[in-house]
């Protein structure tokens, strides 16, 4: 394969309300799909997913466009590639960059499938050896917010069915809030994402909420500190998932061998693409480590992405992979998935849906103005 056109749209979606973690709150959501034209003509579209700021991770909209628009999109032109993994090689001397890369690698996955005239689930699923669901159940991330509100919401994702609720926390006062949401909601799988708030000091705090019988605690201290994780682990019986620091095998080799955490929170975003995402999957089924599939607040495309690997039969905690229209009232292609009773219907998708997400015609329409990278 070898790609003719290669161009970038940037735009902008404004979140139907903002969304708060310890990095940032988000109320605009700055976004930048990549269209990507095969030699037999195919057609598919990507998403950068980083964020406005280094915040979350050290990928930001503004550099990793200019990366894209500068270097990593004219160093395609004239290069062959004969599957998702030689395409990664070409990029192997490349240093971080991630979501640029992802970017470009999760669409030519979607070539690649279109040619084998296979989904895009499918195709990954060949390459993982394992089953693809056609029902999958998610669940919802909710950002930090006063008690009356979170009690609200929550109560709202439970009414839709949503399996899982995450909580966002970003100090040590939030917790009553979790406290009061465990009486609230006995039974429900729960857990809390610190987004690195916390640190060693916090120990008595976080260890108040081991009694609640907590899925995991997500990401309580800063990205670094996988020795430091390691021994809030021996100290707590909640699980610690890692989300921040995992880009390669390698971070998740590291926290496994520290025991930093025995959950990884696998975005395929940010490990720079489908192929690395499946290779942390393989190595973390060795491990014993539960990996479950995270978001980006994406739009409902880069949904389609993270939605499509969620599939596969071994994520089995359900993933912040539900409906984009969490966040967006806009959406960019013409098909979804619907939720039902907590759980994506993959079955009620029409037949064009295995060819890949259909843009809305305005999209389509906004990259005939752009250059192509390649010419
Ligand atoms: O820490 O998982 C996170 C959103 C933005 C940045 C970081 C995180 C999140 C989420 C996922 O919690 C929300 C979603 O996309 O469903
Ligand atoms: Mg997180």
């Amino acid at each position: 394969m070898e790609l003719i056109s290669l161009k970038l749209l940037p735009l902008t979606l404004t979140l139907k309300q903002p969304f708060t973690s310890n990095h940032d709150q988000l109320r605009q959501r700055q976004l930048t799909l990549v269209q990507l034209i095969d030699d037999a003509h195919n057609q598919a579209i990507g998403e950068f997913e980083a964020f406005d700021t280094p915040t979350y991770t050290a990928e930001t909209q503004p550099t990793g466009r200019l990366l894209l628009a500068q270097q990593l999109g004219p160093f395609l032109k004239n290069k062959k590639f004969a599957d998702p993994a030689a395409f990664n090689r070409l990029f192997a001397n490349i240093v971080g960059q991630p979501m640029a890369l992802a970017a470009l690698e999760m669409p030519v996955w979607q070539l690649f499938a279109n040619r084998l005239q296979l989904s895009l689930a499918d195709y990954l699923a060949q390459h993982a050896k394992t089953q693809v669901r056609s029902v999958l159940p998610v669940g919802i991330s909710l950002g930090v917010m006063p008690w009356p509100d979170l009690k609200q919401q929550a109560l709202q994702a439970v009414a839709q069915g949503y399996q899982r609720l995450k909580v966002k926390v970003a100090r040590p006062a939030d917790f009553t809030k979790i406290v009061a949401l465990r009486q609230l909601l006995p039974q429900m799988p729960l857990m809390v994402d610190g987004n690195s708030a916390f640190g060693p000091k916090d120990l008595a705090a976080l260890k108040a909420l081991d009694p609640l019988n907590l899925a995991m605690i997500e990401q309580p201290f800063a990205t670094t500190d996988f020795v430091d994780h390691a021994w809030l682990q021996q100290r707590l019986t909640t699980p610690i998932c890692l989300d921040e620091p995992i880009f390669t095998l390698s971070d998740v080799q590291t926290a496994a061998h520290l025991k930093s955490a025995s959950v990884i929170n696998l975005k395929p975003a940010r490990v720079g693409g489908f192929t690395k995402a499946l290779a942390i999957l393989q190595y973390c089924q060795q491990q014993h480590l539960t990996c479950w599939i995270g978001g980006m607040v994406e739009s409902d495309l880069g949904r389609y992405y993270s939605q499509n690997l969620a599939r596969l039969a071994p994520f089995v905690f359900p993933g912040d992979v539900g409906p984009a229209t969490q966040f967006f009232k806009e959406s960019l292609c013409l098909q979804h998935p619907q939720l039902i009773q907590g759980a994506l219907d993959f079955t009620a998708m029409p037949r064009s849906y295995r060819q890949g997400p259909i843009l809305k015609p305005e999209f389509q329409a906004a990259f005939k103005q752009q250059p192509n990278l390649l010419s």
